[in-house]
């Protein structure tokens, strides 16, 4: 047996359990096993040696630096359980602290009125129905009394795809959310009350008009439904969205393929100060109509044609624009700014999630209107 070695050892642990801190204990470490340390340069002699001598000296070398390693393992978890306690008994929390922010987000307008508008039409007995954005030629126009050489396509320009259906005719992006109670009434027969809210496409843009925008569409078909029905239904519904009792319409004669007879709905407007503040009649002074959406009595031609029987069932259905409705009720003057996605725009229109609902779903409506 080597004593220097043993020497060396003895020395080193002695050492190591004077070491203090972790630099301390580092410092020993780097004598013994540093590329220049004492037992780096032993285990290095072992390749000048001769196997005979190798064989003799190896494990004894060896053993001596597992001691000094094993020996620096273990003091090493004692120094660092120290170093954690120190830094507990010292360090404290502040729980009054306020929480670092983080960005949130907000309801788009968009979706804010289309749970408006479900949670009002819900109180009005009216269900929620959907269905795909890629229809079919039949259940765009065709059921909707557009038949191929009908002008009123023309209004629905819209996406095709090459894609074609059962008849040959190309798939396409739907133009209006009226397939839905299509299939709605296809599948459910009658009676039926519902509101179809959705995405719909045409080939259409400018400051009021997008490729995309959103409508809502309702229908109700029963037994002795007139236009008497619709009217109440309009007046409740635009009451309720735009919280005040004042709303005053005026039922104008048009036409749609779709309804007859068709009703354009207009909705009195004061101008005040430049801005169209809604209330009393257009017909007053100071006052306009502006108009709000379409409806009318379902065309019997329709009714047949999803399978009812229109001497025993009829109804009536309307449509709006979700978007417009948003930009009347919140005062914003160009949809295109609704699609942009700009997180500036989305902060200052969007919709916290935890505020605090009116009847409507709504969070208080400004009386003010877009121009
Ligand atoms: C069925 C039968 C009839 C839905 C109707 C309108 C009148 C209308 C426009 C409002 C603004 C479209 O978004 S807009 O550009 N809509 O004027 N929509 S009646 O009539 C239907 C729907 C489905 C089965």
């Amino acid at each position: 047996m080597d004593t220097t070695h043993e020497t060396k050892v003895s020395e080193t642990l002695e050492r190591l359990h004077r070491a203090d801190s972790l630099d301390a204990l580092e410092a020993v470490r780097v004598e013994a096993l540093g590329k220049k340390g004492w037992l780096s340069q032993l285990m290095k002699t072992l390749g000048a040696m001769d196997p005979e001598q190798r064989k003799a000296e190896g494990p004894r070398i060896q053993g001596l630096r597992t001691r000094v390693s094993d020996a620096i393992e273990a003091r090493k978890a004692v120094l660092e359980a120290a170093a954690l306690e120190a830094q507990l008994a010292t360090e404290t929390l502040d729980l009054t602290l306020p929480a670092p922010r983080t960005p949130q987000g907000s309801v788009h307008p968009v979706s804010q009125v289309m749970d408006e508008l479900a949670e009002i039409f819900a109180d009005l007995g009216f269900s929620v129905a959907t269905g795909p954005e890629i229809e079919d030629d039949w259940r765009n126009f065709t059921a909707l009394n557009m038949p191929e050489s009908h002008p009123a396509r023309a209004m629905h320009d819209t996406f095709y795809f090459p894609d074609r259906d059962g008849s040959g005719n190309r798939m396409l992006l739907r133009t209006h959310t009226s397939p839905v109670q299509i299939r709605a009434m296809k599948q459910q027969g009658a009676p039926i009350r519902i509101i179809a809210p959705g995405r719909v496409y045409r080939s259409d843009s400018d400051a009021t008009h997008t490729p995309m925008f959103h409508q809502i569409e309702g229908l109700v078909i029963d037994r002795s439904i007139h236009l008497g029905h619709l009217k109440w239904t309009l007046e409740t519904f635009l009451k309720a969205f735009f919280e005040t009792e004042d709303i005053v319409l005026r039922l104008r004669p048009s036409y749609f393929p779709f309804t007859e007879p068709s009703v354009e709905v207009d909705v009195g407007f004061a101008l005040e100060g430049g801005r169209r503040m809604l209330g009393g009649s257009g017909d007053a002074p100071g006052h306009g109509w502006m108009e709000l959406l379409g409806s009318g009595m379902v065309n019997a031609r329709v009714i047949e044609m999803a399978g009812l029987d229109p001497a025993e069932w009829q109804g009536f259905a309307f449509g709006v624009g979700v978007d417009r409705l948003a930009m009347l009720k919140y005062g914003m003057d160009d949809l295109r700014a609704f699609f942009d996605g700009d997180a500036r725009w989305l902060s200052h229109y969007g919709y916290s999630a935890f505020d605090v609902p009116t009847l409507s779903g709504g969070v208080g409506a400004p009386r003010g209107v877009g121009a």
